[in-house]
C-alpha cells in the first residue's frame, strides 16, 4: 500500500518562490500620488532640500560601505539605499518636536534628524565624537535634542519604547505625535502586537510604520508573514494605510495627512509603506535569494532619480544648481571621512558613563 504523503506541518502562504526561495514580486508598489508640490503647500527650496538631504542620505552611505571594506570600521553595517524617501518625506511631514524612533537601519533617520555627516561617520567608525560617543555604531545613532531617540537592534524591541514616547507626550499634554518605524521582519513580534493593543485602548498619539522593503535578511515578507501587513491594524480597529514609499511627495502628503489626523484625534495609527531596499541585508549578505533583475527593476522607481526628473522637469531648479549641491555633499562627506578617521577612540573610562539616566547608579 502507498504512503499517504505526509502534508508540511508548516504549509508556506502566499507566494511561495521557486526552489530557491524567490518570489515573483518582492513587494507591491502602490502608485504615487502624482501631486505637484505646490499643490502639496511645498516650497521650491523645500523640493531642492529634499534633494540634497536624500543625496546626503546616499553618498553618505556609500561611502560609509567603502570605509567598511577598506577595513576603517567593523561590525554591522546595514544600508538605506532605495529607502531614503521615507526618512525625508516623514521629516518634512513632522513637525521637528514630534518623536521619531526606528530600528538598527537608521542612518537616514539620524541624518535628517540633525546627526551631522561628521558625527554620524564618527560614530561608524566607532570614535569618541560620534554621535553616541562611538559606543552605539551603525545600529545605534541618536539625537535626542532633536527628538530622534534612536536605532535598536532587536528586532521589534523598540516598539514599546516608542508607545512609551507616545503616552509620555499625552499624559505631557504637549501635542506631540510618535512616528515609531520598523521593518516588515517585526511584524508579527508580540511586542507590535501589545503596543498596538495598548496604544488603541489608551488613544495615544502614536503612528506605527512599516518600512516594507521586500525583505527580513533574506527571507522574503511573501514567504514569512501572512496576508497583508497593513491589515494588521483590523485586529485593533486602529486606523490604517498604505503607500508608496519609492516617491517622497507620496510620502510627504500621506505622513503630513495622517499625523495632523494623530494630533488632532489622539488616535493611533499603523502604516504600511511599500518601498525596497538595494544592498545586501548587512555586508554579509551574498544575496542569493534575490536575481540582480529583480533589483534593477525597482531601480528603475528610485526616489533619488525620480524627484532629480522632476525638479529638472518643472524647472523647480536647473540640472546646474543639482550639481552644485550634490558636490557640497560629496565634500561635506569626505570631510566626515577625513574627520572620522582623525578623531579618537573613546577613552576606557567611557564604558563606565551613560549606563544609566540621571545620577551615576554606582561609583567607580
Ligand atoms: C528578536 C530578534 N530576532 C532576530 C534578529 C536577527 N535579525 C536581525 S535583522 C533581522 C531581519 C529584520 O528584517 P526587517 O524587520 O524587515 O528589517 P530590514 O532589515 O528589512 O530593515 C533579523 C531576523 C534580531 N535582531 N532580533
Ligand atoms: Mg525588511
Amino acid at each position: 500500500m502507498a504512503k499517504k504523503k505526509q502534508e508540511a506541518i508548516f504549509t508556506p502562504i502566499g507566494n511561495n518562490g521557486d526552489d530557491n526561495g524567490r518570489i515573483d514580486k518582492a513587494v507591491d508598489l502602490p502608485e504615487a500620488t502624482n501631486k505637484s508640490h505646490k499643490k502639496l503647500g511645498l516650497s521650491d527650496d523645500q523640493v531642492t532640500e529634499m534633494y540634497e538631504q536624500m543625496f546626503l542620505q546616499r553618498r553618505f552611505e556609500e561611502r560609509a560601505m567603502q570605509m567598511y571594506q577598506k577595513g576603517k570600521f567593523g561590525g554591522f553595517l546595514h544600508l538605506y539605499i532605495g529607502q531614503e524617501a521615507i526618512s525625508t518625506g516623514t521629516a518634512f511631514a513632522l513637525k521637528n518636536d514630534d518623536d521619531i524612533i526606528t530600528a538598527y537601519r537608521d542612518h537616514g533617520w539620524g541624518l535628517v534628524r540633525g546627526v551631522t555627516p561628521k558625527a554620524g561617520m564618527a560614530e561608524l567608525f566607532g570614535k569618541a565624537d560620534g554621535c553616541s560617543k562611538g559606543k552605539g555604531g551603525s545600529m545605534h545613532f541618536a539625537n535626542v535634542k532633536e527628538h530622534f531617540w534612536g536605532g535598536y537592534g532587536i528586532v521589534g524591541g523598540h516598539i514599546p519604547l516608542g508607545g512609551g514616547l507616545a503616552f509620555a507626550n499625552k499624559y505631557k499634554d504637549n501635542g506631540r505625535v510618535t512616528a515609531c518605524f520598523m521593518g516588515d521582519g517585526a511584524v508579527d513580534q508580540g511586542a507590535l502586537h501589545e503596543t498596538l493593543n495598548m496604544s488603541q485602548l489608551w488613544k495615544l498619539p502614536a503612528i506605527y510604520v512599516v518600512e516594507n522593503n521586500g525583505y527580513s535578511m533574506g527571507t522574503a515578507a511573501r514567504r514569512h508573514t501572512v496576508g497583508e501587513i497593513y491589515e494588521r491594524a483590523h485586529g485593533y480597529g486602529m486606523k490604517n494605510a498604505v503607500f508608496n514609499g519609492m516617491d517622497v511627495f507620496t510620502v510627504y502628503e500621506n505622513m503630513k495627512k495622517i499625523s495632523e489626523e494623530v494630533r488632532k484625534d489622539n488616535m493611533p495609527y499603523f502604516v504600511e509603506i511599500r518601498t525596497y531596499r538595494y544592498r545586501g541585508h548587512s555586508m554579509s549578505d551574498p544575496q542569493k535569494y534575490r536575481t540582480k533583475g529583480e533589483l534593477e527593476e525597482y531601480q528603475q522607481t528610485d526616489p533619488i532619480e525620480r524627484l532629480k526628473t522632476y525638479i529638472i522637469d518643472k524647472k523647480v531648479a536647473t540640472k546646474k544648481e543639482l550639481e552644485e549641491i550634490e558636490e557640497q555633499v560629496e565634500e561635506a562627506v569626505l570631510e566626515a571621512v577625513e574627520f572620522a578617521d582623525n578623531a579618537p577612540f573613546p577613552k576606557d573610562e567611557a564604558l563606565y558613563e551613560d549606563m544609566f539616566a540621571g545620577e551615576p547608579y554606582f561609583h567607580h
